[in-house]
C-alpha cells in the first residue's frame, strides 16, 4: 500500500450502487476509498456490479476489475466481506447463502452494531413501488428526463415551422423533480415502515441514490447512497454510530487522472466467471435505478 495514505478505520463499512460495468461508475474513486479505509465489516448492498448494462454489452476497463480484485483482496485477509445483490446483479440472487470463496452472499441481513442496536440491510428495490408495479414506468421515466432535453429543440423547430406556439418542456421537468422528491420520500418511508414492522431499531438500504441518516417514526433510516453520483458510503464507528462518508469531499488527497491510470494497470484480467455469470442470468430489465 502507499505510505502516504491515511487509512481511516471503521467497524463497519456499507456501499452500494456501484454499477461497475457502465461508464457512469466512479471505480477510481471507489479505489482510493477502498485504499484509505480498513473495516471488519464490508456490505456490497447491491448494484455493484450492472448486469442489465453487460448484458448490453461488454464495458470492463481495468478500473472495474481493479475494485473487484480490491475487495476479493480484503475478504483474504479477514475482512467480513458480505455481498447482497440488488435488481442490477439479480443475477447473484439465485446464490444467495452461498459463499464466494470468502466472500458471503445473502438476500439481506440483521446487523448489530457496537451499542446495540439491530439494522436490516438489504438492496431496497423489493419495496420501490415503481419497481414492483410499473416497470415500464421505471424504464420510461429514466429515459425521458435525458431524452426530453434533446426533444425539447427538435420539437420546437418543428412547431414554429407548423406555426404552433412555442411549447416549454420546463413545466413537464418541473414536474418529473417534484415527482423524484415525492419518490425518495416514498420509498424512505415505505423501508421506515418495513424496519417496524420487522421490529428491528433501523434500516440500511441503497437502490435510490440518494445518501441518507434520518430518523422516521421511531427508527432510524441509513441509505449509503451510490458511486455513480454522490460517492458515498455508510460507516459504523467503533463505538456504533452510523455516519454517512461523501468521498469527493472528505478524500485527504486530490485523485488525478494520473493515479486513476496508475490504478488501471495495477491488476488482472477480467475473472471469466464473471462474464459467464452475467450472461447467462439474462434478467429480466425492470427500472434502471
Ligand atoms: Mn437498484
Amino acid at each position: 500500500m502507499d505510505a502516504s495514505v491515511i487509512v481511516h478505520k471503521y467497524k463497519s463499512i456499507w456501499i452500494s450502487d456501484i454499477h461497475l460495468g457502465t461508464p457512469g461508475c466512479k471505480a477510481h474513486f471507489l479505489l482510493d476509498f477502498l485504499k484509505s479505509t480498513k473495516s471488519d465489516n464490508l456490505f456490497l448492498v447491491g448494484d455493484i456490479i450492472d448486469g442489465w448494462s453487460l448484458e448490453q454489452g461488454w464495458y470492463w476497463p481495468q478500473t472495474h476489475n481493479d475494485v473487484v480484485q480490491k475487495i476479493l483482496r480484503k475478504a483474504r485477509k479477514g475482512t467480513n466481506v458480505v455481498f447482497i445483490p440488488g435488481n442490477h446483479d439479480e443475477f447473484a440472487r439465485p446464490y444467495a447463502d452461498l459463499e464466494f470463496g470468502t466472500i458471503k452472499v445473502a438476500r439481506e441481513i440483521i446487523h448489530e452494531t457496537m451499542d446495540g442496536r439491530r439494522f436490516l440491510v438489504l438492496h431496497g428495490d423489493e419495496f420501490d413501488v415503481v419497481v414492483k408495479y410499473a416497470r415500464w414506468l421505471a424504464y420510461l421515466g429514466d429515459w425521458s428526463y435525458g431524452l426530453c432535453l434533446k426533444l425539447n429543440d427538435l420539437l420546437n423547430t418543428v412547431r414554429e415551422r407548423l406555426g404552433y406556439p412555442y411549447w416549454s418542456l420546463s413545466a413537464y421537468l418541473k414536474l418529473k423533480v417534484k415527482n423524484a422528491v415525492k419518490f425518495i420520500a416514498d420509498f424512505e418511508n415505505a423501508l421506515a415502515d418495513v424496519a417496524r414492522d420487522r421490529e428491528v431499531d433501523g434500516i440500511i438500504c441503497g437502490h435510490i441514490h440518494h445518501p441518507e441518516i434520518r430518523e422516521i417514526n421511531g427508527v432510524t433510516y441509513c441509505n449509503d447512497g451510490d458511486w455513480v453520483e454522490s460517492c458515498s458510503a455508510l460507516v459504523e464507528n467503533f463505538d456504533g454510530s452510523l455516519e454517512l462518508i461523501r468521498w469527493m469531499e472528505t478524500s485527504p488527497r486530490h485523485v488525478s487522472l494520473q493515479e486513476s491510470k496508475a490504478c488501471a494497470s495495477s491488476s488482472s484480467q477480467t475473472p471469466g466467471i464473471l462474464r459467464s455469470m452475467v450472461l447467462s442470468g439474462r434478467s429480466r430489465r425492470s427500472s434502471s435505478i
